[in-house]
């Protein structure tokens, strides 16, 4: 059974003498409590500053409003798939409120449509250590998405003082916050600009979703993307910094629309990330990984191809790699990624499958459609050797 009934966490004194209610410092120790997201009221992405989702294949203007009842189901059914496998694995599995996401939304400094949805709270927020952060987000239909989480986060953080909870700063979201001429560049301009990092966003705000970091014990990696700026980055490393965590900016050159580092750079233990072939680490930035030991090991070219990807999906054919650890030695993996599969289990994983396709058109798979309140570990450093420090 799922559940957001919050059980054993009206009872702090119980729950003070063990591990705090919320505590995950990597993605990879073992799992003990995660919210699994949902597709209740969720509507498609509208077009906005920070957003002009197409339909594949040429198949004209993208929809408005709510997505049909028949996509919601099938991709609830594998997401109660999901946590279906995560309980019989003996973790606790908790769901997001129901939200209207077909609500407009009118701000002093914009206006939307509709909203968009919960399957992926991973982009909205994040667990470092006991803290609860709550990202910013970039774009304005997902300005309120932080709501489908508020009950459980307000159940964690009464139940147990040593959590704490941050909101990170609300950003305008004014037509100025963005550079409408990002989406009007011609590739090949693209390709010669690869190296400037300079998006759909401006950097004048702080902006980021919380699915561009990657959290590997006191240091964390956030990718600079068309969802996070430099502000987002230099808000992150002001806040953890002085906790005694490292926040490393690293960047995707080849990758010309990036969101999110969960497709791209995917820790799976101590000493071992799955890497995309498409898109390498800019130039330097893997010395780090090297000299402290870490091995960076290429994902299979993914069973769907660009093309074959659902028609409402806006994400990269990468969803393959988009995996749940649920210890270091399991990790969970959409069902149809048989050469992943091989990969991952020559590396010595138990490789668990679900089927989990009718998500990726609500723009994630096991990782994003996750977010990890707490596992076993404490803070680690996984990179003792900074000689190559690029944290500075
Ligand atoms: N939300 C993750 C999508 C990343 C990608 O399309 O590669």
């Amino acid at each position: 059974m799922t559940t957001n009934d919050p059980g054993s966490m009206e009872t702090p004194q119980v729950e003070r003498s063990r591990t705090p209610v919320v505590s995950s410092w990597n993605e990879w120790d073992p799992l003990e409590e995660v919210v699994v997201g949902s597709a209740d009221g969720a509507c498609f992405e509208p077009t906005e500053p920070g957003c002009r989702p197409t339909v594949r294949g040429g198949g004209g203007a993208f929809p408005t409003g709510p997505k049909p009842a028949e996509m919601i189901a099938r991709a609830n059914e594998e997401l109660d798939g999901l946590a279906a496998l995560l309980t019989s694995r003996g973790v606790r599995v908790r769901r997001p409120s129901t939200v209207d996401f077909a609500t407009a939304v009118s701000a002093p400094t914009f206006d939307v449509a509709n909203q968009y949805c919960a399957v992926c709270p991973r982009d909205v927020i994040v667990t470092i250590g006991s803290e609860i952060i709550e990202a910013t987000m970039s774009r304005r239909a997902r300005y309120f998405e932080f709501l489908a989480y508020r009950d459980l986060v307000y159940r964690y953080w009464n139940s147990d003082d040593r959590v704490r909870w941050t909101t990170a700063p609300r950003p305008s979201m004014r037509d100025e916050m963005y550079r409408e001429e990002f989406w009007s560049i011609p590739l090949e301009e693209r390709y010669a600009r690869m190296h400037s990092f300079e998006f759909c966003i401006s950097q004048d705000e702080v902006v980021f979703d919380a699915a561009d970091m990657s959290r590997f014990g006191r240091d964390v990696f956030v990718q600079e993307s068309m969802t996070t700026n430099r502000a987002g980055i230099r808000w992150l490393r002001r806040h953890l910094e002085p906790q005694g965590i490292r926040v490393r900016p690293v960047h995707f050159p080849l990758d010309l629309f990036p969101s999110h580092i969960d497709c791209t750079f995917v820790p799976l233990r101590p000493g071992l990330v799955l890497t995309n072939p498409d898109r390498p680490l800019l130039d330097g930035e893997d010395r780090l990984f090297i000299e402290n030991g870490w091995k960076l090991v290429n994902a299979p070219e993914p069973t769907t191809g660009n093309d074959g990807m659902p028609r409402y999906c806006q994400s990269s054919k990468w969803l393959s790699m988009n995996v749940l650890s649920i210890s270091p030695t399991e990790v969970i993996c959409e069902e149809r990624e048989t050469p992943l599969h091989a990969l991952l289990d020559s590396l010595g994983f138990e490789v668990l499958t679900v089927p989990f396709r009718h998500v990726f058109e609500y723009g994630g798979s096991l990782h994003c459609a996750t977010w990890d309140v707490r596992r076993t570990g404490t803070m680690e450093d996984y990179f003792p050797d900074a000689s190559s420090d690029q944290a500075t």
